[in-house]
């Protein structure tokens, strides 16, 4: 019983109770609570948001969670797990559907998904749309890449486009629907995703290498092939000057969708939203300044410390603060880049063209 397990947790979400934040029954408890402990900084993003669109977001994450749950268990065997993926987007509709798989609490979220159905069929029909048709095309996507290596960028791209771009454009859909929000170009909305997904694969990069039993990589056979004959080769001390020249034709890449994303946030309406979406973006840019040139991603796991977490949360309001942040780590980026570096003309260009945006529009 997941509610004996975290008091601390239990306690706040009484709080929030008390402060009429969540709704009473136990199958929304069962997933602010999950939430909570799936992902820390999502629940702490989630919380500003509108009551109504709070309620369809929270839903939209565990269903996904849940989906990767399934894609992530090296247990169930292809011929059963894919038949799964692809028939998820139903379940939800399911009370009674059930598939008992993961580990510690993403196993508890798996046996006890009939909250999570109960607390779906209670939102508005156009969330539950957003949802499910998000839900069918990842668990599609994912079922395409189980036997599929990523190999050309546009691979990844692919790739990233089922596990994080349709994110960008469910949330898109899901803002829409709650009222305030034009609805976002799919293009735009699915470079938000890209983003962040690029972001954590090349931040996560030890961590998904040493992954016992099944190490499934993400980093484009195109890319790291002209530095190392195989991916692991990039930890090895004698190729670090390789591995960091690789690590940042990796940041370079994903800085292709700063320009984008930066369009996407300007065109936000809602005060709530707007922070919602720039928060994880402004970390992500953080993030892809401290690991550039840095052999550190390649000896452990290099993450933005807690005060400058803290920092970003509390000073990202305005697109005005967006600009200035991208405008900071994008100075920082381009103060790191050395001649020697086979992209620094690429990534040079990459900076220089954020860096106008944000000064003539900040
Ligand atoms: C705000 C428009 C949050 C787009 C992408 C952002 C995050 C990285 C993590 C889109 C369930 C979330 C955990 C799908 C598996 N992508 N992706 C706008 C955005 C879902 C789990 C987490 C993946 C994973």
């Amino acid at each position: 019983n997941p509610d004996d397990l975290y008091p601390l947790i239990k306690l706040k979400l009484a709080a929030r109770h008390a402060e009429k934040q969540i709704p009473p029954e136990p199958h929304w408890g069962f997933c602010y609570l999950m939430l909570q402990k799936v992902s820390r900084s999502f629940a702490l993003v989630i919380q500003q948001l509108p009551v109504e669109l709070r309620d369809a977001v929270c839903i939209f994450y565990l269903v996904l969670r849940a989906l990767d749950t399934v894609e992530d268990d090296t247990s169930i065997p292809t011929d059963v797990k894919v038949p799964i993926l692809i028939s998820f987007h139903q379940h939800v509709y399911d009370r009674e559907w059930h598939f008992a798989c993961g580990t510690k609490e993403y196993k508890v979220l798996m046996d006890q998904f009939h909250h999570v159905s109960t607390a779906f069929l209670e939102l508005g029909k156009l969330y539950q749309q957003a949802i499910e048709d998000i839900t069918m095309r990842m668990g599609a996507g994912m079922a395409k890449f189980i036997c599929k290596e990523v190999e050309t960028t546009d691979d990844y791209d692919e790739y990233c486009h089922y596990v994080a771009g349709l994110v960008g454009l469910g949330l898109s859909k899901l803002f829409h629907a709650s009222g305030t929000e034009d609805l976002a170009s799919d293009s735009l909305s699915n470079s938000m995703g890209l983003f962040l997904q690029k972001t954590n694969i090349i931040r996560d990069y030890l961590e998904d290498i040493n992954e016992v039993p099944k190490c499934r990589m993400f980093w484009p056979h195109e890319i790291w092939s002209k530095y190392v004959n195989k991916l692991e080769d990039l930890k090895y001390e004698e190729n670090s000057v390789k591995a960091v020249q690789c690590l940042n034709e990796m940041v370079t890449n994903a800085l292709s969708h700063v320009e984008d994303c930066l369009t996407y946030m300007f065109n936000l309406r809602d005060p709530s939203i707007f922070r919602f979406c720039a928060i994880p973006q402004v970390m992500a840019i953080g993030t892809l300044a401290m690991c550039y040139d840095n052999i550190e991603v390649f000896r452990g796991v290099v993450k933005m410390r807690r005060g400058l977490t803290a920092k970003v949360i509390d000073r990202t309001k305005t697109m005005a603060d967006v600009y200035g942040a991208f405008f900071d780590f994008s100075c920082m980026l381009k103060s790191k880049v050395n001649n020697n570096d086979p992209n620094a003309t690429k990534t040079l260009k990459r900076l220089d063209a954020i860096l106008k945006t944000c000064r003539d529009s900040g």
